[in-house]
């Protein structure tokens, strides 16, 4: 792990009151979840590769794939979701619900922006989660909107149907956001916030090229904030950050608290 940037990153923490936070896939990547893009891992089986490298996403993961398929797309979303309830939080998830209360035992805080649809930062204890992309966990009904958290089981019926509506017609879709949806309003504004606000803002465990997502930590930069970034490999904002840590999450956090308590 490259030393002098952690070090300057833990320095940055240890002046900041407010922090900001935008995690990625790659923040879930060493609880066994598959990250979208990026190189990965040559050595793991190709069930362990990126998802785009094996699935298209504009025949998944866009409306108009919805409307052609609801059955071959609601299934992919329940394997995933399945997936993400076998998971368990990684040193990455634990090290950031427990900066989260180091800060506000400091009267800080610290806003957590996820692109993450898996609920792992929840799980693991953070509160204060800002889900830019929506959550697996959670379905809605395709005629009047009303939210349902299925159980844990595998779901039977593809696609679902709704319990809500008239007589079962209408259809049951994963509460996510797809290419080409517009980001839920509240979240947008909670994440302009927290851009606006932080002393510090990270990025951990994001490729960085999904937008609107990809655009706060410039935007923080351009606020005023200092920056730094956590991922194994480059990204489009590694040069534009004042900090690029080459280290996977869950080595790099649990370093930059250990720093921090120093
Ligand atoms: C929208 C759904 C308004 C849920 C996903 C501006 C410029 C260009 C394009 C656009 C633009 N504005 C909008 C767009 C279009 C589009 C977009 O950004 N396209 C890109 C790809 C070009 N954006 C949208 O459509 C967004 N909506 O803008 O609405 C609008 C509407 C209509 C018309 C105009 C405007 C909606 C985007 C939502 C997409 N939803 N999926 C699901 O299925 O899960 S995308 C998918 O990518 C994931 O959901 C994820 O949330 C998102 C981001 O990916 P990452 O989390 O960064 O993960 P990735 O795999 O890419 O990277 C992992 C990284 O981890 C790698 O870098 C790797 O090196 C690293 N890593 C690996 N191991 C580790 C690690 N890091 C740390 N530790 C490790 N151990």
């Amino acid at each position: 792990m490259p030393h002098d940037a952690i070090q300057a990153a833990a320095n940055a923490l240890r002046g900041a009151r407010r922090v900001a936070v935008l995690t990625g896939a790659g923040v879930s990547a060493e609880s066994g979840l598959r990250t979208f893009r990026g190189a990965g891992n040559p050595d793991l089986p190709p069930d362990m590769h990126a998802l785009w490298k094996e699935f298209d996403p504009q025949t998944l993961a866009t409306p108009e794939a919805f409307a052609a398929n609801p059955e071959m797309v609601t299934r992919w979303y329940e394997w995933r979701r399945i997936g993400c309830l076998a998971a368990a939080p990684n040193a990455a998830h634990a090290g950031l619900a427990t900066l989260e209360r180091l800060l506000e035992s400091r009267g800080g805080g610290l806003t957590l922006l996820t692109q993450n649809v898996d609920r792992l930062h929840q799980r693991a204890g953070s509160r204060h989660v800002v889900e830019l992309h929506g959550t697996i966990m959670v379905w809605r009904c395709t005629r009047c909107g009303a939210r349902t958290e299925p159980a844990p089981e595998p779901m039977r019926e593809f696609p679902p149907r709704s319990a809500c509506c008239e007589q079962r017609a209408a259809l049951l879709r994963p509460d996510v956001v797809w290419f080409g949806e517009m980001l839920p309003e509240d979240a947008l504004r909670a994440a302009a916030r927290a851009a606006e606000e932080c002393d510090v803002f990270m990025s951990i465990g994001t490729s960085s090229v999904v937008y609107p997502a990809a655009a706060f930590v410039l935007q923080a930069a351009a606020n005023g904030a200092k920056t730094i970034e956590i991922n194994p490999e480059p990204t489009p904002i590694s040069g534009r950050v004042d900090w690029s840590i080459r280290a996977k999450a869950g080595e790099a956090v649990p370093r930059l608290l250990a720093l921090l308590r120093d």
